[in-house]
Order: C-alpha cells, then structure tokens, then sequence
C-alpha cells in the first residue's frame, strides 16, 4: 500500500510525461502550448477532457476536435454495469477497450465511469437484493477494475449514491439497501484490483456548500480517518444558468480532506452567462492544487445527453463558441499545481496502522479485521500486511463465530464457509514486497464477532 499510495499521488502529474501505472504519458505540450485546451492544461500540470462514445470514432470531423482538444476521454456510456455485464459474469468489454486503445495511442488518459451506480444496471442486477446483490456488485467492481489495470487515471468508483433536497444523507437504491456500507466495501475492492488508479466517489448538484455537498463531505471525511482508499471526488458540474457563489470554497473544503477534486462533466445551459459560467468553473479548479483536471460531457452541442440546451464548448459544425475562448484564457491564465502534490493525510491511525507507514510484520505476514456489523450480517474488511521477506503468496485462517457462515469473498478465495475458514490470495495480489499492504473482504451472515486472523506467508 505504501508503494501504491506514492504511485497514485505521482498519477496528478502524469499529464506532464510520467511514466504511471505501466503507462506512458506523453502529451504534447509543446507544439500547441496555449493554444488547445488539452495542451493548455497540461502546461499546468492538469488535464482537460471530454465524454465520447467508440460510435463517433468514424466521424472526421467531430475526431478532429476531440484528437486535437482533448487530452483525458471518459466513456459516455460504454463502460457502466449493463455495457460491460449484460449478463451475470459474462463481461463485454469492446467499448471500452476501444476507447482506452484510442486514448492510449495518443497519449490520453482515460477516466473509467463508473462502477456502480443506481441507473444504468443491467436488468438481471435490478432484480437482485441483499447479499446477492452485494456480492455481485463487489465482483462486477473486482473485475472491471482488474480488466483495466493500469490504464486508468481515475476511477467512479461510485456515482450518485447521494439524496437530492435538504437530508444530506443516502438515496435509497437496492445498492443501499445491501447495507450502508457498500460504499466503502466498493473502494476496498476497487483498491484491490487496481491499485494505481485513483478511486473517486462522483456526484451532482454538489456544486457550491450545500446539504448534499455536506453529506458527502462528511463521507470522505469519515473515509479518510478509518483509512478506507479514497483518493479524489468528482463534481458533475451539469449547470443553468448561475453559479453559486461558494463553488470553489466547495472544491477548496474537500481537497482540505487529503483528496484530489476533479470537475468530471461539466456542461453549462445556453445563455448569455454560459462563456461566464465556465470561466467561473476553469478559474477555481486551477486556483486549487489537488484539482487535477476538468472534464466537459460531450465534445457538441448537437451530441450533448442535454437537447437543446447547447451545453458543450463547439457547436454542431465544429465552431469553437465563446464559451471556449473563455475557458482557454483561463487555462492559460492560471496558477501550475506542485510538481509533486501533498501526500493524503490521515487524520486517525486506521485499524492495523497507517498505509504509509506500515507496521513491521518480521519474517511471514500480519492480518488484522475490521468488521461492519448490522443485525444478522456483517462485512468483514481484512489487511495483510507483509513482513520484511516479502510473500509469494499469503493464507488467513479465520475462525467464525457459531452460526456465521461465509456467502461472498472478494480479493480472496475462501477454503469454506463455516468454522475456521482460510483466505488465500488470488492471482494479483499473492505478492507483496516488505511491509506491503494489500486488502480483501467477505461478507457474512449471523455474527462476525470475535474474529482473530492468522497470516502466513509463502
Ligand atoms: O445524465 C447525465 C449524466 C449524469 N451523471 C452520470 C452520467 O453517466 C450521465 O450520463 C448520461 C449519458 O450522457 C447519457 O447518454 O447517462 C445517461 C443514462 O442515464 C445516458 O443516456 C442513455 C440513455 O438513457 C439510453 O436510452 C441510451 O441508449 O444513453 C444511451 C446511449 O445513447
């Protein structure tokens, strides 16, 4: 974990040529430095992307702008469950290997959306509840993440898990009927499979202070100080025709928590505020450090989810509109972001030490549980943490209580359900270099109280 957590910080500068996560990044800033959005960004150290979808990789005209604009693409569509699950654990996974083979061969990074959300599941999911339905989410984000490892800058790794008015708590999904907890359950899983991307939780209508923005805030908050991998918020940023007033003290307070904030689909309703409004959003995210990148959600106007409100930077023939010029100048104007950010700060000592400074483990490995309970179930999360000659390959052996039994693993494989049950590695997470942390989980029915791992290293 330590190793995996510098990785991702130095993910924030991979737009200025570093090598991350297996991946070359090499954009080019100097030919058109200041004068493509992409390049302009990049000579801040931050990215400047756009939705697309594989379908309009055909036309000439739209490609022109998004190969010469752009430097960071996001699927539209083609990477959410029903594209890449349309059946249970027969994965497609065409448009989105077509999109990161196209980012790739032109140095742009690809932002991956989204894991799990509420909309878009395929129907055999929608018709899941409980621990069946966690446990196929946990797999659908275990095996998704692994597809792409290391191609992806950013992680949804949850999007929209947030009520709209005044609560500031959960919207009820069946994904949160499986338990409060599926939130942190999903960035465990996603850390495990893929730990150099950066893992975001992803939201609407949080664009300034308010009851929802709060809520969210206080997750992350929480997040961090129990040490569960979250490393950046995602702000939509679908906006009329205003602006609050306090959008970058927003940005400001979350990127105060240790996390990276990001703009991820910024699109702003015609009008006479519109060049305005995405002046307003350019200039706070680059007067931010940890904001590392914006992203608009579509490349035109007349390709755009929003019909007729002609949110997008180009119009239908390709024109760039004064909303463009805007945020141009503003890219060009703004402040350059460390050349190496801040390490995330952890407020309180997670169960089983900091990941930055993992806890000596000797020869062999360590394990320690932490456990989220509610009546008749429970989520056990488990570190492992190896000692100074490194694993090969690690066992947990874990005894359950009487009447608790096993019903889904993930980052593991389990030896049985009930009694002493023994955790191996599976294939990408057996070896560890000394002091390496890596996590699995499983999820149980009845009690899980009273757990005490055993490691042992092969
Ligand atoms: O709703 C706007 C965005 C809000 N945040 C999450 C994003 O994932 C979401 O994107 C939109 C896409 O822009 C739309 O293109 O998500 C919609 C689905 O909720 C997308 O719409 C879908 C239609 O619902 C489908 O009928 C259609 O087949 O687009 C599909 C492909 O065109």
């Amino acid at each position: 974990m330590a190793s995996t957590r510098r990785l991702k910080l130095t993910a924030a500068v991979a737009v200025a040529g570093a090598l991350v996560a297996g991946m070359t990044v090499a954009l080019a800033t100097s030919a058109s430095a200041g004068t493509t959005l992409g390049a302009s960004a990049a000579e801040k150290g931050r990215y400047f992307g756009t939705a697309t979808d594989p379908h309009m990789f055909s036309n000439s005209g739209y490609m022109t702008v998004l190969n010469r604009e752009f430097n960071q693409l996001t699927n539209e569509n083609g990477m959410k469950w029903d594209a890449t699950e349309p059946q249970r654990n027969q994965f497609n996974w065409t448009r989105g290997d077509q999109l990161v083979a196209h980012a790739q061969s032109r140095g742009m990074l690809v932002r991956g959306h989204a894991l799990l959300w509420h909309q878009q599941q395929p129907g055999w999911a929608q018709g899941l509840s409980g621990s069946d339905l966690r446990s196929a989410a946990i797999n659908h984000v275990t095996q998704v993440a692994s597809h792409w490892r290391g191609k992806i800058h950013s992680w949804d790794v949850v999007n929209e898990a947030f009520a709209d008015g005044g609560s500031g708590g959960r919207r009820d999904s069946n994904l949160q009927r499986t338990g409060n907890d599926w939130i942190e359950a999903a960035f465990r899983a996603a850390d495990a499979a893929d730990p150099n991307a950066k893992l975001c939780y992803n939201d609407y209508n949080t664009d300034g202070i308010n009851a929802k923005s709060t809520g969210i805030y206080n997750m992350v908050r929480d997040f961090k100080a129990r040490g569960v991998p979250i490393d950046c918020v995602g702000f939509q940023s679908h906006l009329g025709t205003t602006i609050a007033g306090d959008y970058q003290a927003n940005l400001q307070r979350f990127a105060d928590l240790g996390v990276d904030v990001q703009i991820t689909e910024l699109d702003v309703q015609q009008g006479s505020n519109q060049a305005n409004i995405y002046r307003t959003v350019t200039r706070a995210c680059m007067a931010i450090s940890r904001c590392t990148g914006i992203t608009v959600w579509g490349v035109r106007d007349c390709e755009s989810w929003r019909t007729g409100a002609n949110p997008l930077l180009f119009d239908c023939n390709n024109n760039k509109k004064p909303a463009y010029d805007a945020v141009l100048a503003e890219l060009n104007a703004g402040t350059g972001v460390p050349p190496t950010s801040t390490p995330p700060v952890n407020p309180t000592t997670p169960p089983g030490g900091n990941p930055t400074t993992p806890p000596a483990g000797g020869a062999g490995c360590t394990a320690t549980v932490s456990l989220n309970q509610w009546t008749g179930g429970f989520v056990a999360n488990v570190r492992v943490t190896a000692g100074s000659g490194g694993t090969r390959g690690w066992t947990v052996a874990m005894t359950l209580p009487g009447g608790a039994s096993v019903t889904g693993t993930w980052s593991a494989t389990a030896s049985g359900s009930t009694g002493t049950v023994r955790f191996s590695n599976v294939s990408y997470n057996g070896q560890l270099a000394a002091g390496q942390v890596t996590e699995f989980g499983f999820q149980g029915s009845g009690s899980g109280s009273g757990m005490t791992p055993t490691c042992t290293a092969s």
